[in-house]
């Protein structure tokens, strides 16, 4: 009798006591490196979701190392940081306390769900042996120049008291509380990510990602072709060259820009505004301090409000001076924060001109509409003023002077160079993507390793002092001021200058937890060093990772700073290769009787209780037979039987056959299905196609089976080998009863197949029209009367003896004959 939880236990201990899933990474050959994206140890325990994830992407290790590759399969903790710190608050015990017994859980879990991980290299961010590195690679960019403080307006979130990275804040909220976000100033650490825009992107053309992930990155860097033109102050702020700057993608429409607009928080906001409009401007502008910055980048929805500065600016093609607004749709840190407003071409600026009664000029139109022999530099507006909806291929400039009647894309660039040649801009290019603010003025995490000295500055702390140790301190809340938990704690602070040896103060804000994630998987094959952060010949020989499966929501944060960090280490010489990952899957979403699973639904499934009721095997089949890994699949309670089902049969065909003793083959249909499988089952595993594979390992069984044949063992011991990544522990037990040498992990080979074997017998088959042989045809062996036919109605010497006549009698011989009798 199959007993899962009997099987389960004894080959997770043999496993464990005889080292079969800790590779020996100098001596292996041929280094397989299967990362999957460690969690954070929560204390709800592992969430299906997690296990879904290591699920898939076990089976995929486990199949590679069937095949003869040297697969290290590592797991860690990523412990630091908001979510552990919250939940500690929640509970009342400090995270020094509940991080260790959380990650014990999850030890125990991840050994249950039966998963390859070698359990020797194990990484947890909050050891000092490990941000020790953290930090080392914090002063790394220091060094650089690519760290720097700046005074930045952040996303604060009032309810956990932290600032938020943009990517933390979905629609205006936190991501984490759901509470809504606001803007404040503060001094913070940032990354200059975007100084590694560009190669961000043009390594995305190279690497071996998911599409979606790709896109993903792209849309967030967001790159966009345009020009810097500048417009000089005109009116009562101008003649002293002073300018406003505008960064545009449409520089074609030049000429029909009737007004511009500034971001509230603009510098030459105050230097344009007069003093009849000064009282009504400073209202709009504090007013706009208070909205949330999320709630603003929808421009498109909200309506439109500004005010007039009472100033202008000169628009430099036209020579005309055009009113300055001020307007909250635009903001301050895309592009200069200020733009040339051309209502007749852009549908924000064209409602705004509406509402406030400002001139709207036509400047881009398509050719075809324009009225016979009408002289470009001159066309008059048309009825429908919406017209700027419509785009067509055809489209060129007019009422734009000398360069009316050019097409728009050529009109654009030779405005752009026109301007560039009296220095009045140039083209130039904008990314989407901001800096990483690193800082976090929370507790959860490991201080910056920054000293600030009266009289030298922001220096590194140097590397031999590192670890800073992150203090146990009593009172670790967050503090509603911006200011962190341990500048609370003088013997923290208080230090000495490394440069000048006087008294200084250390930084208190701790990094975020991106940080921590952004390297752990350089970290994996080096952990029994604590004298470099990785080690250079393992290095080599283990990285980039070979193959990365996780989850899509990490399209744009850990997967973007993971590729930034490495560019870094690779441009300052620690890496030789500039992409982490090889190759990268996201899988798809667990979902349950179709909504998402979540607490607030209660429909959280607890993977223990399944694990313990099915077995991990059961449960790891039965999670990938949901629906295409990459897609995501739908969890149903009723679903489990047919997984369980199946592996129960796999075990009482193995021990029949076993039994039996019987080998060979003696059924040429069985054998054929066999073959057939082994192609299926590896082109879909190497697909990541679990679903369909396990759909065909269960058809082959059926073919065994079939009218209650008891099986071979040259039919059987290949399914288990076929099975094992799905079900390691039953397929290890079957295999050893079969008389294989443990671990089948390390013994079994992958079975192959052969072409030959899966060619389908053919016979020939004469076909008579009411009695008189006409054609021949190839049919399969035992092909049924409908598929005969078919295959005969298909010869044109067959058809052409019908010629369109009613078939009155079909006489179908099998594998012998068919005649077809017509009227
Ligand atoms: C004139 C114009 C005419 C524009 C037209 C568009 C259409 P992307 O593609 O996203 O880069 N813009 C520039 N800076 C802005 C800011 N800080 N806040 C709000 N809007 C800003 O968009 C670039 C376009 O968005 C720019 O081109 C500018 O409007 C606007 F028919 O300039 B355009
Ligand atoms: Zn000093």
């Amino acid at each position: 009798m199959y007993d899962p939880s009997a099987v389960e236990a004894k080959w997770q201990t043999w496993w464990e006591e005889n080292g079969t899933n800790e590779p020996d990474l100098d001596a292996a050959e041929r280094p397989f490196f299967n990362l999957m994206m460690y969690p954070y140890p929560s204390a709800e325990g592992l969430h299906v979701g997690n296990l879904y994830a290591f699920t898939g992407a076990d089976i995929y290790g486990r199949f590679r190392r069937l095949r003869g590759d040297d697969v290290f399969e590592p797991i860690g903790y990523d412990a630091f940081g908001i979510h552990s710190e919250n939940h500690a608050l929640k509970v009342n015990t400090h995270p020094m306390e509940l991080i260790p017994s959380n990650i014990r859980n999850f030890e125990r879990m991840l050994r249950a769900a039966g998963l390859m991980t070698d359990w020797s290299r194990t990484v947890d961010t909050t050891d000092p042996r490990y941000y020790r590195w953290t930090q080392w690679i914090f002063v790394q960019l220091f060094k650089a120049g690519l760290a720097e403080k700046k005074e930045a307006a952040v996303n604060w979130c009032p309810k956990d008291q932290t600032v938020l990275a943009n990517e933390q804040v979905i629609g205006g909220l936190c991501e984490r509380c759901d509470a809504p976000v606001e803007q404040r100033m503060l001094s913070q650490w940032f990354f200059r990510i975007t100084d590694y825009a560009q190669r961000l992107l043009d390594n995305l053309e190279w690497i071996d990602w998911s599409e979606t992930t790709k896109t993903a990155q792209r849309n967030w860097i967001g790159r966009s072709d345009g020009a810097r033109l500048h417009f000089p102050l005109a009116g009562a702020a101008g003649g002293d060259g002073d300018r406003i700057e505008v960064f545009t993608t449409r520089p074609d429409t030049l000429f029909g820009a009737t007004f511009m607009v500034l971001a509230p928080e603009h510098p030459l906001v105050e230097r344009l505004t007069t003093d009849e409009r000064r009282d009504e401007v400073e209202t709009y502008v504090r007013a706009a301090a208070a909205i949330d910055l999320v709630e603003r980048q929808k421009a498109d929805e909200r309506e439109k409000t500004g005010v007039f500065t009472g100033g202008y600016a000169r628009n430099p093609a036209t020579g005309e001076d055009v009113p300055v607004w001020v307007a909250d749709y635009v903001l301050m840190d895309y592009g200069t924060g200020a733009i040339m407003a051309v209502p007749g071409h852009d549908e924000r600026d064209f409602n705004f001109a509406v509402d406030f009664g400002l001139p709207i000029v036509e400047v881009v139109r398509s050719r075809a509409s324009l009225p016979e022999g009408a002289d470009p530099r001159h066309v008059p507006p048309e009825e429908d003023v919406a017209a700027f909806v419509q785009h067509t291929s055809d489209e060129i400039l007019i009422n734009s002077g000398r360069f009316s009647g050019m097409e728009a894309d050529a009109g654009g660039r030779a405005i752009t160079e026109w301007l560039a040649g009296n220095d009045l801009g140039g083209s130039e290019v904008n990314y989407r993507l901001h800096d990483w603010c690193i800082s976090r003025q929370r507790y959860w995490g490991p201080p910056i390793p920054i000293i600030y000295c009266d009289d030298c500055g922001a220096q590194a702390v140097p590397e031999e002092d590192l670890p800073v140790i992150l203090p146990y301190v009593e009172d670790f809340r967050p503090t509603a001021t911006g200011v962190s938990p341990l500048a609370r704690d003088a013997a923290f602070h208080a230090t000495t200058c490394p440069a000048c040896g006087s008294a200084a103060r250390r930084e208190t804000d701790v990094s975020d937890t991106f940080l921590d994630s952004g390297w752990y998987f350089l970290r994996y094959p080096s952990t029994e060093f604590d004298d470099r952060p990785f080690d250079a010949e393992r290095t080599r020989k283990w990285l980039p990772v070979s193959s990365y499966i996780g989850g899509e929501e990490h399209s744009v944060l850990h997967l973007l700073y993971s590729r930034f960090l490495t560019m870094v280490l690779s441009d300052l010489g620690h890496l030789d290769f500039e992409e982490p990952y090889d190759r990268f899957r996201k899988h798809g979403l667990l979902i349950r009787e179709g909504a998402k699973i979540s607490k607030s639904r209660g429909n959280v499934i607890l993977p223990d209780e399944y694990i313990e009721r099915f077995g991990a095997d059961t449960f790891r089949m039965y999670l990938m037979f949901l629906g295409p890994f990459q897609r995501g699949g739908d969890f149903r309670d009723s679903g489990l039987a047919g997984p369980e089902r199946f592996l129960k049969k796999v075990w009482d065909s193995v021990t029949a056959a076993a039994e039996s003793g019987r080998k060979g083959f003696d059924d040429p249909d069985v054998e054929r299905a066999l073959h057939a499988a082994i192609r299926q089952i590896t082109e879909e595993l190497e697909a990541l196609s679990y679903n369909t594979a396990i759909a065909a390992a269960m058809d082959y069984l059926n073919a065994v089976r079939f009218g209650g044949r008891t099986a071979s063992i040259d039919e059987v011991r290949p399914l288990v080998v076929l099975i094992a990544p799905i079900a390691p522990h039953v397929a290890e037990e079957l295999w050893a009863r079969l008389g294989g040498a443990s671990s089948l992990f390390d013994h079994a080979e992958w079975p192959t197949w052969d072409e030959g074997k899966l060619a389908v017998d053919e016979v020939e088959l004469p076909v008579q029209v009411n009695g008189r042989l006409r054609a021949t045809i190839r049919v399969a062996r035992g092909a049924p009367e409908e598929v005969v036919r078919e295959a005969a109605l298909a010869e044109a010497k067959v058809s052409r003896q019908l010629d369109g006549a009613q078939i009155r009698k079909v006489i179908h011989v099998p594998d012998r004959m068919l005649n077809l009798v017509v009227a």
